[in-house]
């Protein structure tokens, strides 16, 4: 089973959601404590083909410096050219199963929303599992209904064991919530993105 701790701040992103230089977030971030890093180069305004390449190959680096793990959003055909260490996928993204059977040692994180969602999912493939959206969020255009922290508690009791992270409209002043629910972690973009001092936000979650 993979390190739970890895989840506690687990941190994502992409160019689309930064205002300066992602490089420049990421390192911010990771400065600050950060557990983990998703690269998340997707929807209005991502960069596309080689331009994206070029962003992963930067961010893949800042991570190896601070050795933290990098995990790549949906794109296998990039886990390769940026030697990542996880994929993360989600419900209409590519199957566990393939993903599993292409790399036997990645971290496999896959998102579930409600409990149809879980019946339909590979559980024993994955190393960790993504729960969301918990609270209303503007960062995800096609995010679904916010679920609320009852879905990590719900979760919790069906796999004691499983490590868990919480992803949507987490920020500051609610996160201590998702974990009293049985979280092993965050997952936040906007909370880190859109911080006054990354620092303090960091710190805070
Ligand atoms: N996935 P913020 S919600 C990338 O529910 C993503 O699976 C979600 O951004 C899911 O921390 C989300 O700014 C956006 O709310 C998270």
């Amino acid at each position: 089973m993979m390190n739970k701790q890895l989840l506690r701040k687990y941190f994502i992103m992409g160019s689309q959601n930064c205002s300066k230089d992602p490089v420049r977030i990421l390192e911010e971030a990771l400065e600050a404590g950060i557990t983990a890093f998703q690269f998340r180069e997707k929807g209005i305004g991502s960069l596309q083909g080689k331009e994206k390449v070029e962003l992963g190959k930067k961010l893949r680096e800042v991570c190896k410096r601070y050795q933290t793990p990098f995990i790549l959003n949906d794109d296998i055909e990039l886990a390769d050219i940026l030697e990542v260490d996880g994929l993360h996928v989600g419900q209409d993204d590519q199957p566990v199963e393939k993903i599993r059977k292409a790399y036997p040692d990645l971290m496999i994180g896959l998102s579930i929303s409600n409990q149809e969602e879980l019946q339909r999912s590979p559980i024993h493939l994955v190393d960790y599992i993504g729960a969301g959206p918990i609270f209303p969020t503007t960062t995800k255009t096609d995010a679904k209904k916010a679920v609320g922290v009852k879905w990590i508690q719900t979760l919790r009791n069906q796999y004691p064991h499983l490590p868990i992270v919480g992803i949507g409209g987490i920020q500051i002043d609610n996160a201590n919530s998702v974990m009293e629910a049985g979280a092993d972690g965050v997952a936040v973009i906007s909370a880190i993105t859109e911080a006054t001092d990354i620092k303090v936000s960091v710190e805070k979650l």
